[in-house]
């Protein structure tokens, strides 16, 4: 079995409402929908969300890189081969989601072409995983009235808080608001996306001490090494790296010199192939990862759960799978559903979605 084809279609699905953080925010989906197809028919597919504000990609240079560059490297290969694949597209540095959209791509067509789920070949650890909720920034209200509703509607209990705000007040007094209304059961975590620096960080740790967090995401630039080391040292609440660490190595880096105590693992940029090996790292050193959201469509979740629940380590913590809701529409035929604050991975060869061709037509931008 031969690639044949590699496409790299960019397409625009409007959200239903904007979502604020720190480092940007997202008033439409700009990604680009990956289609590998073999010699015999078998077809592959990935989403790719370019983040420029968080690894300086966009929908263009997706598409560019991908049909321009790791195309020749893939057309002819046996998918198969997808160590040689990597190692392949390794030699062109950054670029983070369109190598992880072609990993997940391959392993699509490897799952379809034998029959099995990627979620069995990676392992099939257990059939669902529990879901957690970003909030984005809003008034106290805003945020407790989108928890609540997500509470009621889909039984999640977990939320991550976007925070990073001046002053910080803000944000400690969204998150007890969030923690009020919720109760001392629900989990919450706060994603700063670098918007303070480290001491501003401490403090806000400090503030949060009687709320009962989990975590403290990206708090500051990890680039600010001391102040990092510093704040991880002493805050109180462990320290997750997330924009810091878009490859195995820097996830090895972060932790070796102190600048994280745990890792979000995004399958967006890490595909299936590194996420294995960090988590693997993670898991060897006792490190808590927690699967990540890169503002995902409903295929980009559909991967993100595939690889989260075919590992203990990866399906411990409450997986971030649920901003696909605030997307207008999905161009994948099989829904992916939240219930009672759990989504299962699809059992269908391969990643178990097929494309909704007449969506796709609709949503493309290089009209055909
Ligand atoms: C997150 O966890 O940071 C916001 C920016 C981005 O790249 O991902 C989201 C969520
Ligand atoms: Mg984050």
């Amino acid at each position: 079995m031969k690639i044949q084809s590699v496409e790299a279609i960019p397409y625009e699905i409007g959200m239903r409402k904007p979502l604020l953080f720190a480092s940007g925010q997202m008033t439409k989906a700009d990604h680009v929908l990956v289609r590998i197809t073999t010699d015999d028919g078998v077809v592959g597919i990935a989403d790719v969300p370019p983040r420029p504000y968080t690894y300086g990609e966009t929908q263009d240079s997706v598409v560019a890189v991908i049909t321009k560059v790791f195309s020749p490297l893939l057309v002819g290969a046996d998918p198969f081969d997808r160590n040689k694949i990597a190692a392949g597209m390794a030699r062109t540095v950054g670029n983070f989601t369109a190598k992880g959209g072609v990993d997940i791509a391959l392993w699509d067509i490897i799952g379809k072409s034998v029959g099995k789920s990627v979620h069995s070949l990676l392992g099939g650890y257990t059939p669902s995983v529990r879901v957690s909720h970003m909030v984005g920034f809003a008034s106290n209200e805003e945020m407790v009235e989108e928890a609540l509703k997500y509470r009621e509607t889909y039984g999640i209990t977990a939320f991550k808080v976007k925070v990073g705000r001046r002053p910080a007040r803000i944000d400690v007094e969204a998150c007890a608001a969030l923690r009020e209304a919720l109760g001392e059961d629900a989990e919450l975590y706060m994603d700063a996306n670098r918007g303070w620096n480290a001491e501003e960080a401490l403090g806000v740790a400090r503030a949060c001490e009687g709320l009962n967090l989990l975590y403290f995401e990206e708090p500051c630039d990890a680039h600010e090494i001391l102040g990092r080391r510093r704040l991880v040292q002493e805050s109180p609440l462990a320290i997750v790296a997330d924009e810091s660490v878009p490859s195995l190595g820097d996830v090895a880096r972060e932790l070796h010199t102190g600048g994280a105590s745990a890792i979000s693992i995004k399958t967006a940029r890490t595909g299936f192939t590194e996420s294995q090996k960090i988590l693997g790292l993670c898991e060897g050193m006792g490190v808590d990862v927690i699967m990540g959201n890169q503002i995902d469509s409903m295929l980009g979740s559909v991967a993100t759960v595939t690889f989260g629940a075919a590992f203990k380590h990866s399906s411990i913590r409450a997986a971030e799978l649920s901003n696909f809701m605030e997307f207008g529409d999905f161009i994948i035929n099989e829904p992916l559903e939240i219930s009672n604050g759990v989504i299962a991975a699809p059992t269908a060869p391969g990643i178990g979605a097929t494309l909704d061709e007449d969506k796709l037509a609709a949503y493309r931008l290089d009209k055909e």
